[in-house]
């Protein structure tokens, strides 16, 4: 995909970390079809408990559009996103029970708990709206650059992991995270260099959470 801004740049910089994240051997896996399913439902139990403690703070990244953007189509993007959530915890519930799994006993690892704090953190009125709004680009494009990737030519990927990989790895998700990559780039191209190194480590930050995250599938905590 086509980009320009700063976006770019940590991208280029931040290779390394960043293709841990996005090519971590559990989406590996899933892509050559050698996958442990007992990996992908510890995966798929911890992501429920994620994206409940996703929402809030979405609603937060809105609240900081609301009151610091200067583009009133932020929101709107935003907006969907809250919209996506909504259908995404049904989801959730759909695809736990077609696996057997409860999810009122999934009892969050380490690795959740710190992300889920992590969001927390950033949630405070305290952290600029170009921040979050990059950890919000940053959580969501690792998730699309994962999934569309076990969806490719070539990507050996089983039917029953297909409907997983097509809810992050589709289109129109892609280009919900372009929209939110925009935001980011723009709000950025005016920010302090302080903001702006503030946000850069926000980036770094998420992608070493993404990686722990992945890393729970193990199951050796
Ligand atoms: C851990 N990161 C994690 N879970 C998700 N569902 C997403 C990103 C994308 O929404």
């Amino acid at each position: 995909a086509e980009r320009t801004g700063m976006t770019e740049t940590w991208l280029k910089k931040h290779r390394l970390v960043y293709i841990g994240a996005t090519r971590h051997p559990l989406i590996l896996s899933i892509r050559d079809g050698t996958i442990d399913l007992s990996s992908f439902k510890r995966w798929l139990g911890q992501d429920y408990i994620f994206v409940r403690a996703f929402v809030p703070f979405v609603a937060s990244v809105l609240l900081k559009a609301w009151k610091e953007s200067d583009d009133g189509s932020d929101m709107e993007v935003i907006l969907g996103g809250v919209a996506s959530l909504n259908d995404e915890i049904a989801w959730f519930k759909k695809e736990a029970s077609k696996w057997g799994i409860e999810l009122s006993g999934i009892v969050p690892q380490k690795a959740n708990l710190d992300y889920c704090r992590f969001l927390e953190s950033l949630m405070s009125s305290e952290v600029e709206y170009i921040v979050a709004i990059t950890a919000f680009w940053a959580i969501e494009t690792v998730y699309q650059e994962s999934f569309a990737h076990c969806l490719e030519d070539g990507s050996k990927t089983a039917e029953e992991l297909k409907d997983t990989c097509q809810r992050w790895g589709n289109d129109s998700f892609g280009q919900y995270c372009r929209s939110l990559e925009r935001i980011a780039n723009r709000c950025l191209e005016k920010a302090s260099d302080d903001v702006v190194s503030k946000a850069e480590v926000v980036f770094l930050r998420v992608l070493e959470h993404e990686i722990e995250f992945w890393n729970m599938s193990h199951g050796e905590t």
